[in-house]
């Protein structure tokens, strides 16, 4: 406030400042300003990617202006805000979001036509950003644009790795991990080197007497590492709302390496530190719901949280508010339990630093923090051993001590007569060594806890988290089913549809509000309406089979069914179902007769994805989608009717391409085990049908749509636990189509039969933990199913808009408004003008 422009100047201030582009020449100038000057190119030199860096500068310099406003006012308004905390955030490109959130995508189309560009181009050359494995961050980048849509005040805190998640070359077959360096240019990020915290790890705990004659601990010693601030600017749709996504970077405290050592001649050493500093951020775990246990991780999530807490503490401190305040001022959200050291640290902030009493401090945490839980997959549970967190947390393991013991105080009172319940629930495991179950401690920090559908809500109460909701009660524990962002997973990845539904609806409102979706029914019957709406998913598919010719060389027909599975490759969501039951079908169209082979429906199946790059058997799944790919698309007794692709290094970007373009996408995962699931919704936005296990959001999905709409399949989740008992225990009786399938396999009809006996022994010899057998039958029975259906290509029609018309429900906006109602307890914050902002 000291540096304030005196009234008097602020006249010339606010005619200067940078106003919107009304019109392309305006886009243009500045465009080629930064070309010419930021840049040093000229018209002589400026490529694509010049071109793209010159638009993407023109277009952050809007963003600042409106992200200062937006900062400057709840600055002022002092009011609550909403930190989310995760580890990943799958943002994807960001130059075409952010003109189609400020309205000015035409403008720049075309200012760049006048320069000599295609918009398309120059959107291509953005390299996407991809700090997230999969689901999680990419639900963390939807809830940031809603967040800023709705105008909620609101921050995301997360990791600047130098490497986001690994490129995916498939070579022969194979898949290949390459590095993602990012960094290069990335005009959307804005160092402040200002902004800047010391974190400590390892060390001891002190504790004394203080003058007041109180005990208390003081952590001492160890190592420290700077947390720098790089900001990313999140505009909201329609509206000047841009908030802050804050990443944080690792370097040595020392700012440099250590001159001293430099100068006394241990070069290397001095080095090596600096290293060591920058390697804690450097790159992101590429595992999607598994936990690996390394100390580095525990290193990036303690660092993240540090730096976090210390930034939201000391804009807190701010605003001079009382401490009891602090639950009212901020609340934190915890993106499954990779933040959950953030619950010990404000519990050592307030207790070590501030000197507030144990039990008002640990009032405080509890009312600030709420935790979403992601899965019920035991592997993916996080654990930290004692011994590491000793080490390198010495006083949050006394906080986490000191929890546990308080909480387990409180269930004994509660229940004295169930002593066996206490070790269940103690925040330490009594292993060998020692564990700390890192989502009771969420539990037990945070006042509310949710799941992201319906069933899983239902299953965490059931299963991982059974006993705490008899200790707390059912309310502590709630839903909030996910949802994706309509602006980039409708109107950005599929502009014509789009475009198509508001010429009915007589305006783009649907985009921030999705319910007005239900509207499109009534054109159900229009047949120019339906007409266009054909048109475009042919279009879609296209797009996507010329996608497919330049990056494999394969033909594709857009008229054949495309059938998509595209997520990470994992056990549980079965993609060897998938493939195992291409193959079945690859099968039955070689023994008809050329004369029934004519009546059949062609299929593509396209299948995308990344494994872990640990993860064999995901692999394998890869090795044996591309194997097949390779024999099927060669035989010439198929030709047309059956194709195989895997599309290589799925993505954000990628996804927009392949999204549109499905007639059926696969979310097959074995019931109970998708906690929800998104691609699914994103899918069916745009006019794709789906077929499904009755699991995670497929459940609500087949609510909204109607089930005449969706193709349901296999066994339920209550009846999960008792077929795999029977694996184990009774006589195990293979599906006899897959053991036909196995035999072409083990036959070597796809390569090396070695290749793939870990595939198959996992289903035959070793219990089918996610029951493909069981399900093969009724998988294969319903895509039957499906050839009938797509027969009927009007009926296929109605069905496509009949869903779009349903998914109003499943928008972004509805489950952050779910969260800020019920968990958040949180306002939006419109933007205000400047002028009055000034007064
Ligand atoms: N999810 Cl635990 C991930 O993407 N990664 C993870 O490590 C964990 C969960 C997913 C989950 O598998 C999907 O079903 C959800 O839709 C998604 O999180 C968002 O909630």
């Amino acid at each position: 406030v000291e540096a304030a422009i005196p009234e008097p100047q602020r006249a010339a201030w606010i005619k200067h400042t940078p106003k919107p582009f009304s019109t392309p020449e305006e886009f243009e100038k500045d465009a080629i300003r930064h070309i010419e000057t930021t840049l040093a190119r000229s018209m002589y030199n400026c490529d694509e990617l010049a071109a793209y860096s010159g638009t993407a500068l023109a277009f952050r310099d809007r963003l600042i202006m409106s992200w200062n406003q937006t900062q400057q006012q709840h600055t002022f308004a002092d009011q609550k805000r909403v930190y989310y905390l995760s580890l990943e955030f799958l943002m994807g490109r960001a130059l075409d979001n952010a003109m189609l959130n400020v309205g000015q995508k035409d403008v720049a189309a075309k200012g760049l036509a006048d320069l000599g560009f295609r918009i398309e181009d120059i959107i291509n050359q953005e390299h996407d950003a991809a700090l997230g494995n999969g689901g999680l961050g990419r639900l963390a980048a939807c809830f940031l644009d809603s967040l800023a849509s709705l105008d909620f005040p609101a921050w995301g805190y997360g990791l600047r790795y130098r490497y986001g998640i690994f490129k995916q070359e498939i070579i022969d077959g194979y898949q290949v991990e390459v590095p993602d360096y990012w960094l290069d240019f990335n005009p959307w990020e804005f160092p402040r080197h200002d902004v800047a915290v010391d974190i400590q790890f390892y060390g001891h705990v002190n504790r004394y007497q203080n003058d007041e004659g109180k005990t208390v601990s003081q952590w001492e010693g160890g190592e420290i590492v700077r947390a720098v601030a790089y900001d990313v600017p999140v505009p909201g749709y329609g509206t000047e709302t841009t908030n802050n996504l804050r990443l944080w970077s690792s370097k040595a405290a020392s700012g440099e390496f250590d001159f001293q050592k430099f100068n006394s001649g241990e070069y290397e050493s001095s080095v090596a530190d600096q290293q060591r500093a920058e390697t804690i951020s450097a790159v992101l775990y590429p595992n999607d719901n598994l936990d690996r246990g390394k100390e580095l991780r525990l290193k990036q999530q303690y660092f993240w949280c540090a730096a976090s807490l210390h930034d939201i503490v000391r804009r807190f401190k701010k605003g001079g508010h009382a401490w009891k305040d602090f639950p009212n001022q901020v609340a934190i959200q915890l993106n499954d339990t990779h933040p959950t050291l953030a619950i010990p640290e404000l519990q050592r902030i307030l207790v070590d630093v501030e000197g507030l009493e144990w039990d008002e401090a640990w009032i405080i945490v509890h009312k600030t923090f709420s935790y979403t839980n992601h899965t019920v997959l035991p592997e993916a549970l996080e654990k930290w051993s004692v011994p590491l967190m000793q080490l390198l947390l010495p006083r949050h393991l006394q906080i986490i001590y000191d929890i546990n013991l308080q909480f387990l105080q409180f269930v004994e009172r509660t229940f004295p007569k169930e002593r066996e319940v206490l070790s269940r629930v103690s925040i330490i495991e009594e292993s060998q060594p020692k564990m700390v179950r890192m989502a009771y401690l969420a539990v037990i920090g945070s006042h509310k806890v949710n799941g992201v559908a319906e069933l899983h809500s239902d299953l965490i109460k059931t299963t991982i988290f059974q006993d705490f909701v008899k200790i707390y009660g059912p309310d502590k524990f709630t839903n909030v089913t996910n949802g994706i962002t309509p602006r980039r997973w409708l109107h950005q990845a599929n502009p014509r549809l789009s475009a198509l539904i508001a010429s009915k609806l007589g305006s783009y409102d649907f985009l921030k509000d999705l319910t007005q979706l239900n509207k499109v029914e009534n054109f159900v019957q229009d047949q120019e309406f339906r007409k266009e709406w054909r048109e475009i998913k042919l279009a879609n598919k296209a797009r996507l089979a010329k996608h497919i010719k330049d990056t494999t060389g394969l033909e594709v027909d857009p008229k054949a069914l495309f059938d998509i599975q595209v997520k990470r490759i994992h056990e549980y969501k079965r993609q060897q179902l998938n493939i195992f039951g291409v193959i079945h079908r690859w099968l039955a169209l070689k023994a008809l007769s050329p004369e029934e082979r004519k009546a059949t429906v062609p299929r593509v199946f396209i299948f995308g994805g990344k494994a872990a790059p640990g993860y064999w058997m995901a692999k394998t799944v890869i090795h044996l989608i591309n194997q097949v790919g390779k024999v099927i698309n060669a035989d010439s007794d198929v030709g047309d009717l059956l194709k195989v692709v895997f599309v290589e290094d799925y993505n954000v970007s990628k996804a927009e391409i392949i999204v549109p373009a499905s007639d059926i996408s696969e979310h097959i995962s074995t019931a109970g085990t998708e906690a929800s699931g998104t691609s699914n919704m994103k899918f069916v936005l745009n006019g794709g049908l789906i077929i499904g296990t009755c699991d995670g959001a497929n459940i609500e999905i087949t609510r909204e749509i109607g089930e005449n709409n969706i193709f349901l399949f296999g066994n339920l989740a209550e009846d999960v636990e008792e077929l795999r008992h029977g694996h184990l225990y009774g006589n195990y009786q293979l599906d006899e189509g897959l053991a036909k399938v196995f035999d072409e396999i083990r036959n070597g009809r796809f390569g090396d039969a070695q290749a793939f006996t870990a595939l198959i022994n996992a289903i035959v010899d070793h219990g089918d933990y996610y029951l493909v057998s069981d399900d093969f039958n009724s998988y294969c029975k319903t895509q039957e199913l499906i050839d009938e259906a797509y027969k009927d290509q009007e009926e296929w029609l109605t069905k496509s808009i009949t869903s779009v018309a349903r998914m109003g429900f499943f928008s972004s906006d509805r489950c952050i408004e779910e969260y800020a109602e019920t968990i958040w307890n949180l306002e939006p914050q419109k933007p205000k003008e400047s002028a009055a902002l000034d007064a």
